[in-house]
This record gives structure tokens, sequence and C-alpha cells, in this order.
């Protein structure tokens, strides 16, 4: 298994070069913004993307993170390959054009550009932030056991500062959970949230998730019945066409603290996860597959992102309903 981090993935400084390169290209479609620094003092970027960018427009926005979890290399690279599949193809793809012209949408590619520069120098399958821990020499916080909403509940995430799933001293005691979280929260216009969807992407297992994960409960407040039926229902739409396995989070293991679970039952925005290639069984791929993959493995989504974005305006039309 386990060779060193391929280069061809991309780093933090490509990846700021990436987001500057198609900003540059498509002024009146990309825009960027520093939303906050990481621990170490990181910019982390957003790119938006939408017609009129310039505008703060009445239209439904998305959000998309990856990366929170550091050795998750190739989930930048599916961030990088949405914008470009949004930038590069408006205008000749109509479902493509029509997206853009109608949604706003954020990508976050590198939710922790502290931790994934430290997995490329490594090699060392870091997954936490790089926050030390008082009374430790352990470094690092789970991102996505960090999140507000039923932190450290279930047993889903360790107390433990050396454990990889170590959740912090607090909810959002790290630096990068508050920077996503204060942001997503500034995208409230007069008391509503604008954005409806969320997608938080991470490797591997090739799964679809949806909430919550801090309980194998399916319809509990505040997941309504029709909440939980419209999430399993674009949660599956999606993996019909990208080839995953539908589930609730939960399904996999208990995890308590997730992003998704913040979202929906502080936000109520629409949450879902993808695990990513390579599939559960195959051993020695891991979190560091050879960089040849990243063509097929991120295309491989286009459709499934297609899907969610049309959902965007109404996602209970998947069950439909009016909400
Ligand atoms: O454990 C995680 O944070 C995610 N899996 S990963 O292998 N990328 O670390 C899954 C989060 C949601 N899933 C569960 N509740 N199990
Ligand atoms: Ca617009
Ligand atoms: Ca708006
Ligand atoms: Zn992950």
């Amino acid at each position: 298994t386990f060779g060193p981090v391929d280069p061809g993935y991309t780093d933090y400084p490509e990846m700021q070069a990436e987001v500057a390169r198609l900003v540059g290209l498509y002024p009146t479609l990309a825009s960027q913004q520093v939303i906050g620094k990481s621990f170490e003092g990181k910019d982390i970027v957003a790119l938006k993307i939408s017609d009129n960018v310039g505008v703060d427009e009445t239209e439904p926005e998305m959000l998309f993170t990856a990366n929170q979890h550091a050795r998750e290399h190739l989930t930048v690279d599916m961030a990088l390959y949405l914008a470009n599949m949004l930038l590069n193809d408006y205008g000749s793809d109509p479902a493509i054009t029509k997206i853009v012209d109608n949604r706003e949408i954020w990508i976050i590619p590198m939710a922790n550009p502290d931790g994934a520069t430290y997995d490329f120098a490594t090699s060392s399958y870091w997954r936490k932030n790089r926050q030390p821990n008082s009374g430790s020499t352990a470094i690092g916080t789970d991102l996505n056991r960090n999140w507000g909403y039923k932190w450290g509940c279930c047993a889903g995430s360790s107390g433990v500062k050396s454990n990889d799933t170590y959740r912090g001293s607090a909810a959002f005691s790290a630096k990068e959970t508050q920077v996503i979280r204060d942001f997503v929260l500034s995208r409230r216009v007069a008391g509503v949230q604008q954005i409806t969807e969320h997608l938080d992407i991470h490797t591997y297992s090739q799964l679809v998730l949806w909430p919550f994960g801090y309980t194998t409960s399916t319809v509990v407040a505040p997941l309504t019945a029709d909440a939980y039926a419209a999430h399993r229902a674009i949660g599956t739409e999606m993996a019909d066409l990208n080839g995953y396995w539908p589930g609730q989070a939960s399904g996999l293991y208990i995890a308590d603290g997730i992003i998704s679970d913040w979202m929906w039952a502080d936000q109520k925005i629409f949450s879902f996860t993808f695990e990513m290639y390579p599939k559960r069984s195959d051993l020695f791929e891991q979190f560091y597959p050879p960089a040849s993959v990243i063509p097929a493995q991120t295309s491989r989504n286009r459709q499934a992102l297609i899907r969610l974005a049309q959902y965007a305006d109404c996602p209970y039309r998947s069950i439909s309903k009016e909400n």
C-alpha cells in the first residue's frame, strides 16, 4: 500500500493557482473569497460560480466542501473538476448553463490546508488539522468530529488527543470549522439561509451518505419524515448515476460532530457526503491511489453533481412535494 502521495494530486499552492486561473479566465462567472485563515494562517478559499457573479442574486445557493481530512487528496481534484465543469461547459452544455444561470455555487476545495500540506510533505496518512492540543504532544483535531450538533454525543468520536477521530476540546474548537461555520451563517439574508444543499467530499468507499451520522434512527427531529425521504431520494438518484452505494451516514459506523448533521440540524441545509474511489475492498489503494485515476474518478460524478444542482431550488421535488 503505501508509497508516498503522488505529486500528481493538487497541493495547496496548486489549488490556489487553479482557483486564480479560473477567476482570471472567467471573470463574469467566477470569483474567489478568502473566508478565513487556518490554524497555521493559510487562506481558506471559497470559489463562487454563477452568472453575474459579482452580484448576490436571489438564486438557490449550494456549498461544496472538500478535504476536511488531510490525506483525502482526490477530493481536492473533485472540487476543482466541478469548478472546471461549470465554467468550461457554460454556454455549450445546456444543463450546465442552466445551473450556472440559476444557482450560486460555493466551492471550498481545501477545508484543511494545514493538514493537507503536512500530508503532502510527510506521506503519513495524516487526517486531522494541525492545531496543537494543550497538555499533550499529540497534534490535531478531526474536523469532521468538531461540528456543533450532537458534538461528542454518541461514541462516534474520540476524547483522546492522539486519536485520529479526536473531536477537539469543544464544539468548533478548530479554527477551520469555525471559519466554514461562520461562512455558512453569513449566507443568511434577513434570517433566511440561502444555501439549500451541501455536499462534503471524502475518500474512500464509494458511498453517497445522508444524515444523520450520530444515530441509526432514520426519522428523528429535526429531520422530518419528508426531509429524510428527500435526502434518501436524491442520494439514491446520485448513487444510480455515479455507481456508489447509497445509505444513511450511520450505516457504516456512528460518527458524531460531523458537518452534515450540523448542516441539516442547525441550518436546514440538505447535506450529503461522498466517499470517493476506491471501494472499500480495494485495500491496496485506499487514500493514495495513483494520480492516474483522477480523470476517471472525478468525471464519474458529473451527472450526479448535475442532478444535485437541479434539485437545489426545491429538494422536496425529489419526493413530489413542495416542501
Ligand atoms: O468518518 C468520517 O468522517 C467520514 N468517513 S472517512 O473515511 N472519510 O473519514 C464519514 C462521515 C459520515 N459517515 C458516518 N457517519 N459514518
Ligand atoms: Ca447569478
Ligand atoms: Ca444569493
Ligand atoms: Zn474523510
